[in-house]
């Protein structure tokens, strides 16, 4: 459906051209507001504003976008498709205005017409749709890959509701659904390209093929449509404009089924639509856990099959030969939700294009790469046998199929180790028997990767070790989790961004971010030092005012902020953190005031949603606001500790929190935590961390130096004893100080001894899992070194530069280069440069 040659340069003539300076930019800002959303002077609010701009910066990146997408076509370069059933955002227009360089010009320009940026900013409803740092990482990733300027498509659901709103009510959690769609000036539907997706069904034998092979046929299943609806994402300091193309669902052939509308049944024709509607509605608000439900299974494969629709489709246009697919096409899967992804493109290969088993399967591990994001066995997917069957019948003949060929080579490897063969099957025995997703997204990649170092090692040496000795040591690596400096640096923190670019000569270390070390030649500079240190200051004033704001609880700016926001989790150990606070309140109320005047003052902040089924998670949110209860509004205390708990921690609001820490708290079970990403956002902005030898932590050390470090706790090699120990050990008694705590909790102190009985439950009768006893007074002992250390200001202000001297390492640019070398093999897609940027 193109112009016609003859017409096409009159087109170009008239092609939309971007704006260019303040009066441009307030020109199309009106004009947005009085034709596209049709107010006037007399209607014109935050909001208004907010559209108006949004939609004046969005025809920009339009422009930017479509050139891009030209220019990748011809450039005809291998792509990569990143498949992530999340990608957590945050909002837009701040980043949106950041990366192309149209902030200065908006904030000027908005103002001349009364309005400030940062009210307008503030106006946007995140985009959440993800639970926690798998999420937020796939939103990095792709800010990465357009600013290297790699060919690379996202592919998602386009869920109706985001990750739950959260409340705190009387101190609990309470859900709220986040329909977030009203106004979404960053997407735009794609009406023409649906999809058929079919689920349910059955397998029949068909005509014979080419090589007269009777064909399966799989066919009378429930269809349902997707539709793309694409999302451009700007790179930062180029006019690289990628696109995420999530899928929305609605019935096949139409809003509802008109013979039954016609017949009277009007509610039965809705009951279909919604039933497809269902599949793109809600998004799992698990985290770190497998359901195992079927809607969820329905997802999977909706978004995968018509992700790989449309691969395949574009690939075709090519007119390529098969084999040269790897060449042009790598898939990245993330974590094993779209692994069948893996067994549709073995179907479309060899039951619609009717190429050979051997062939279509060699094409098709050489496509995948796999990234594993946990060691956790509870989070490890694993869907029940019956339900495949039922719902995708012909995708659980080639599973079995693929793991056949596998365990015959297997077998040839290592002969008459039946032991073996039972332990690598992607089929697991039991009642029902259940396919391990893991092990299916091994066997169909040619590259799998952890995200930290220790991670790596750890996955190779437990839950994949038999891999390992059938695949060889090279197919397994490490590629260290990264994070967009752009938003977690210069977007949430601009001051001291500002700042670092005064110092290292301009906003190139925003591209290269090894370039911080530079700043290292300042850390005996009094005047910078004194500056550095008041941006802190002023980052910790405006939480504290967000706090006000949204609690009514006042907090001192100068005392020292410890922070721990992300999922509640008893693997991440919120509990031990607000036991050490419990810990430390006891403390401080058997001090005598002269004695007290020596203490150093605590804000103690926590956020973080839980799984609305995961109820330890909820119990810990509940200890969390009970204990602030009682300790904020002690007057004996006297500012010496305060306890908040922030309601519904979100990207936005982390651009918000992280700036402002002095300490982060990043504290798992060693062996627990895959990576973690917000330890290198804190450390990024001059927080230090107080945390355990687990993830990214490890590297994070070896990067800023162990003396700029807090580092507590038992290490991974000595979990699994000591968990031998609680559970056989004899008279294993508890921590003393932990016992303390206990005690108090117990006597009533913060409520209902009942609220909290299955959390002091799991660290007696339940044997203390998560180590919380073993690493408790290494905990207390670590948290006084950190007073200590805070009492001296220009040691912590030297401490903090430092560390962000050298973070360079963990920017998710070094990250994605890593994966385009290592795992996908593509190169980066120069654009005509159209002009720098300041
Ligand atoms: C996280 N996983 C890891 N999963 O826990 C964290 O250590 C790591 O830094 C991060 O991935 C990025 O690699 C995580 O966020 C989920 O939220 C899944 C959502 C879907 C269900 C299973 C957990």
């Amino acid at each position: 459906a193109s112009i016609p040659q003859p017409l096409r340069e009159t087109w170009r003539k008239l092609s939309a051209s971007e704006f260019d300076g303040k009066e441009q930019f307030q020109k199309e800002v009106v004009r947005h507001v009085e034709t596209t959303l049709a107010r006037s002077i007399y209607n014109c609010d935050d909001n208004a504003a907010y559209s108006g701009t949004a939609l004046a910066i969005r025809d920009n990146l339009v422009i930017k976008w479509n050139k891009t997408q030209q220019q990748q076509t011809l450039q005809d370069q291998k792509r990569v498709y990143y498949l992530s059933l999340e990608f957590l955002m945050g909002r837009t227009l701040d980043n949106a205005m950041l990366n192309t360089g149209l902030k200065d010009t908006a904030r000027e320009g908005i103002s001349e017409l009364g309005f400030r940026i940062e009210d307008i900013i503030d106006q946007e409803h995140d985009a959440a749709l993800g639970n926690g740092g798998l999420g937020r990482l796939a939103a990095c990733f792709l800010d990465s890959l357009a600013t290297l300027n790699y060919p690379a498509w996202g592919y998602g659901l386009r869920y109706r509701y985001g990750i739950f709103k959260q409340e705190i009510i009387n101190g609990f959690q309470a859900e709220v659904p986040d329909y977030w769609l009203d106004f979404n000036p960053w997407e735009f539907p794609r009406h023409d390209v649906a999809i058929d997706v079919m689920f349910y069904g059955t397998v029949n034998p068909g005509p014979r093929d080419d090589r007269g092979n009777i064909k399966k046929v799989w066919e009378g299943g429930e269809i349902v449509q997707a539709i793309a609806y694409d999302v451009p994402i700007p790179g930062y300091g180029t006019d690289c404009t990628n696109n995420l193309r999530l899928w929305s669902s609605k019935p096949s052939g139409g809003e509802f089924d008109f013979g039954k509308f016609n017949s009277g049944d009007y509610e039965g024709s809705i009951r279909d639509q919604q039933r497809a509607e269902t599949i793109s509605a809600v998004l799992y608000p698990n985290d770190n856990i497998d359901a195992g439900k079927e809607l969820r299974l329905k997802q999977q494969y909706f978004w995968v099959a018509a992700s790989l629709h449309d691969i395949v489709r574009r690939f075709k246009k090519s007119h390529r030969p098969w084999k040269e697919f790897p060449d042009q096409v790598a898939i990245q899967l993330n974590d094993t939700h779209p692994t069948l992804a893996i067994v549709e493109l073995q179907r479309i290969f060899i039951d619609i294009e009717c190429l050979p088993w051997d062939e279509a399967w060699y094409i098709v591990t050489r496509t995948f790469g796999y990234t594993n994001h946990t060691v956790l066995p509870e989070a490890l997917e694993k869907w029940s046998v019956p339900l495949v069957q039922n719902l995708l019948p012909r995708h659980l003949q080639i599973i079995y199929d693929i793991n056949l060929f596998f365990l015959q080579s297997v077998e040839r490897k290592f002969p008459k180790d039946r032991d073996l063969l039972r332990r690598v099957s992607v089929v697991e025995e039991g009642t029902p028997q259940v396919l391990r997703m893991a092990y299916l997204a091994i066997i169909g990649s040619h590259k799998v990767n952890g995200v930290a170092e220790l991670h790596s090692d750890l996955i190779k040496a437990t839950i994949f070790k038999d891999f390992v000795d059938i695949f060889g040591q090279d197919k397994f690596t490490n590629v260290t989790n990264g994070i967009t400096p752009r938003r977690w640096l210069h977007q949430a923190n601009p001051k001291l961004s500002d700042l670092i670019a005064s110092k290292v000569g301009g906003y190139d270390f925003l591209q290269n971010l090894t370039k911080l070390t530079v700043l290292e030649k300042y850390v005996d500079d009094k005047a910078f030092k004194k500056e550095w240190m008041e941006i802190k200051l002023a980052a910790k004033v405006k939480l504290a005012k967000y706090i006000k704001d949204t609690t009514q609880i006042a907090v001192n700016p100068h005392s020292l902020f410890d922070i721990q926001v992300k999922r509640i989790h008893e693997y991440k150990r919120q509990q031990m953190n607000i036991f050490g606070v419990i810990y430390r309140y006891l403390r401080l109320k058997e001090m005598t005031p002269e004695e007290r005047k020596k203490q150093v003052p605590r804000t103690s902040i926590f956020g973080g949603k839980a799984a609305p089924g995961y109820w330890m998670a909820k119990t810990i949110i509940r200890l969390i606001t009970a204990v602030g209860e009682v300790v904020n509004r002690d007057e004996e205390i006297n500012g010496l500790l305060k306890v908040i708990f922030i309601e519904d921690y979100n990207v936005s609001k982390a651009e918000i929190i992280v700036p402002a820490s002095d300490i982060s708290e990043h504290i798992s079970t060693a062996g627990t935590e895959a990576s973690g990403t917000s330890n290198m956002k804190f450390v990024l902005n001059g927080g230090l961390i107080i945390g355990t030898c687990d993830g990214a932590n490890i590297e994070i050390t070896r990067e800023i130096g162990e003396e700029n470090i807090f580092l507590l706790g038992n290490l991974a090699e000595q979990v699994e004893d000591l968990r031998h120990q609680h559970r056989f050990g004899k008279d294993v008694v508890m921590d003393p100080k932990l016992r303390e705590v206990c005690d108090v909790i117990e006597a009533g102190k913060f409520g209902s001894e009942q609220t909290y009985s299955g959390l002091i439950a799991a660290l007696t009768t339940g044997f203390d899992y998560y180590l919380v006893s073993d690493d408790f007074s290494s905990y207390i002992a670590t948290q006084d070194l950190v007073d200590e250390a805070y009492r001296d200001q220009d040691g912590w202000a030297t401490k903090s530069i430092t560390s962000v001297a050298r973070m360079g390492f963990f920017s998710a640019d070094r990250a994605i280069n890593e994966y385009a070398e290592e795992v996908w093999n593509i190169e980066p897609c120069e654009l005509p440069k159209s002009g720098s940027r300041p």
